[in-house]
């Protein structure tokens, strides 16, 4: 396992550094995104989704559709600003995905998130909140730092029974990750945001705790770009000004 490298910079107040270490590593981890309060506000609201109703814990595609509260999310200035740098224009959101993570819900198979949404490369990247404290053994993230140099990686099928708490497209096919990268597994704390480029190889453990692991995930795109909506996801720009 690589050693695990992470910018010292904050797009709070050094966003031209944040933005070179981003655009070399393929990621970035922002704390304090996200207060306390707002991450429980955010869980208890997943528990009220139409899904959690019914005892379905399977992650829920476009919240933000059904509670202003993930629209609100979306929408905090800080993840607009900040996309707006990554993707190098005036960033729209396009997908929102609450991930509830029970415990032994299976992770997420290796992925390039643009391998599902199909836009040009560099126009598209994902603010992955962590609404509880996130490590290995709790579904914590697996990333390849630097990957997303490699553009379009193929994928190989996998052939495992579907989880029921699981997005159901989670685990189709994996990515074949090149030999000089490296797997690094990160440790994400209540609040804060990894930022990770469109074609930056990554995944996530199983959790293995008792304890529920709950994310917040809102993908956004330049707004002048085209993308796959996708049968499942149905992603639609969300205008952020
Ligand atoms: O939160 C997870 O388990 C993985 C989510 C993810 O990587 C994604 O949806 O792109």
């Amino acid at each position: 396992m690589q050693q695990f490298t992470r910018s010292t910079y904050s797009f709070k107040n050094a966003p031209e550094k944040a933005l070179a270490d981003y655009l070399e590593l393929g990621y970035h981890i922002e704390e304090n995104v996200f207060s306390h309060q707002e991450c429980q506000a955010l869980i208890k609201a997943g528990h009220d989704l139409d899904d959690a109703k019914n005892n379905i814990f399977r992650p829920y595609m476009m919240p933000h559709r059904q509670n202003p509260v993930f629209l609100e999310a979306m929408k905090k200035p800080f993840l607009v600003n900040t996309l707006s740098i990554l993707v190098g224009g005036q960033a729209a959101g396009l997908q929102s995905e609450f991930f509830y993570c029970k415990p032994e819900t299976r992770g997420f198979s290796l992925h390039q998130d643009n391998f599902y949404v199909e836009a040009a490369y560099g126009v598209f990247a994902s603010a992955w909140t962590a609404l509880t404290d996130t490590y290995p053994e709790k579904g914590g993230l697996i990333i390849y730092p630097e990957s997303h140099k490699a553009g379009n990686l193929p994928v190989r099928k996998l052939h495992l029974d579907t989880d029921a708490a699981q997005d159901p497209n989670a685990n189709n096919e994996e990515t074949i990750v090149p030999s000089q990268y490296s797997l690094c597994n990160v440790a994400i704390p209540e609040g804060a945001v990894l930022f990770i480029h469109g074609h930056l190889v990554h995944g996530s453990n199983p959790n293995k705790t008792n304890e529920w692991r709950y994310v917040l995930l809102n993908t956004y795109i330049k707004s002048s770009e085209k993308f796959r909506a996708g049968r499942y996801a149905k992603r639609a720009k969300v205008e952020l000004v």
